[in-house]
């Protein structure tokens, strides 16, 4: 990667916290934690994460519950408020991850995941000014959208951009200038080098090493001698120097579309003749796609009053580009019992129709 590159980094800010924090307003602004069950002191397991109040009392990401537990007593006898702890919903935050995702991908077409929470995105081609905006509205739409915060880094590379996201949280932004970065990274404490954790840093500390630029004061040759190969990364990440490129890894999850009816209707030929153009329609997105196999059929049916009822095909052997055939007729018997009294009792009308296709292999 060279200097020409610009790569941002988002990373939410106390993600499962915050997304807490929004399912039930009454917690924002109390100490909060999320992982497993504390049982009185006696839980096992850790904290997934905190925010940042609860932060304050000393409770972090991988502390042991029963000591997180311990941290919120003695806030208690300190009367400060005890800790609100909770049981991860790990279905509410990878839908805001994938909401997020969504959101980032109308700014840029290169995004890697790196986790549940943070993305680096490509933004080579602009300038660092308008990558700069663009990070904004990124911000903007997330916090209106989400209704939570996240710290962006926007850097010449995956390093410091990663680096840059962690350093003004929460809801920073931060640019460094390519001719910056080694000028950015020399303060800053070592632990903040990805792939320098505790025990590295314990043995780099050891020897008086305490910021980035003291490492620089090491040959590579000592490095690798002290950390062995690590030590070389380390040398060159010392330096700002990193040229890893960004990796798309997250595919297209669903093909799929609806169709609203101009008026509710229970006209059963006009339905299954929307239907089937629908599903024909949706079939040809699938031969276009990279993808070869797929095994989930989804349809969706809203009645008249709104009531909404999905139903799904899932193929034990996936079904390739060739079967169409099987795939209008598994469609189809998806929808008929809407359309009689196995699945539409009262024989409401329909107001819209969905279809959708999923779990793909290549
Ligand atoms: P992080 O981004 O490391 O933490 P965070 O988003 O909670 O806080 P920050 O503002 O400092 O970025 O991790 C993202 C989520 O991943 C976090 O909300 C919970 C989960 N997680 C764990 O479950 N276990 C862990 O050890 C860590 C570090 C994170
Ligand atoms: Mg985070």
């Amino acid at each position: 990667m060279t200097k020409n590159h610009i790569i941002g980094h988002l990373d939410m800010d106390a993600f499962f916290a915050s997304l807490e924090e929004r399912a039930t307003p009454r917690f924002k602004g109390k100490p909060l934690a999320v992982g497993s069950d504390p049982k009185n002191g006696k839980g096992r397991g850790v904290v997934s994460t905190a925010n940042y109040k609860a932060r304050e009392y000393g409770i972090h990401s991988a502390l042991p519950i029963s000591q997180a537990w311990q941290l919120s007593e003695l806030a208690k006898k300190q009367g400060k408020e005890e800790v609100i702890f909770l049981i991860p919903n790990m279905q509410m935050y990878e839908k805001s991850s994938e909401n997020i995702f969504n959101i980032i991908k109308k700014y840029s077409n290169t995004i890697e995941q790196g986790s549940i929470d943070e993305f680096y995105f490509d933004l080579t081609g602009k300038t660092f000014k308008e990558a700069e905006a663009i990070c904004k509205k990124i911000k903007a739409e997330i916090n209106k959208k989400e209704k939570i915060t996240c710290s962006i880094g926007l850097a010449s590379n995956k390093l410091i951009a990663k680096i840059a996201a962690g350093i003004n949280k929460p809801n920073g932004l931060t640019v460094i200038n390519p001719k910056c970065n080694e000028k950015f990274l020399e303060p800053l404490a070592i632990r903040k080098i990805p792939g320098i954790g505790p025990v590295t840093a314990g043995i780099l500390n050891r020897k008086n090493i305490l910021t980035i630029k003291d490492i620089k004061i090491l040959t590579k040759e000592n490095l690798q001698k002290i950390l062995g190969k690590a030590g070389g990364e380390i040398y060159d990440k010392a330096r700002g120097i990193d040229d890893l490129p960004i990796i798309e890894n997250r595919e297209a999850k669903s093909i799929g579309g609806q169709i609203t009816f101009e008026e509710n209707t229970f006209n059963i030929v006009a339905i299954t003749n929307h239907f089937l153009e629908h599903s024909n329609n949706i079939f040809k997105k699938f031969k276009e796609s990279e993808f070869s196999k797929l095994k989930n059929i989804i349809i969706t049916i809203r009645f008249s009053d709104f009531e909404t009822k999905s139903s799904t095909k899932s193929f034990k052997e996936y079904i390739t580009k060739n079967d169409e055939k099987i795939f209008r007729l598994e469609s189809l018997k998806l929808i008929l019992p809407f359309l009689d009294k196995r699945k539409n009792q009262k024989l409401k009308t329909i107001r819209l129709i969905g279809l959708r296709i999923e779990k793909f292999l290549k």
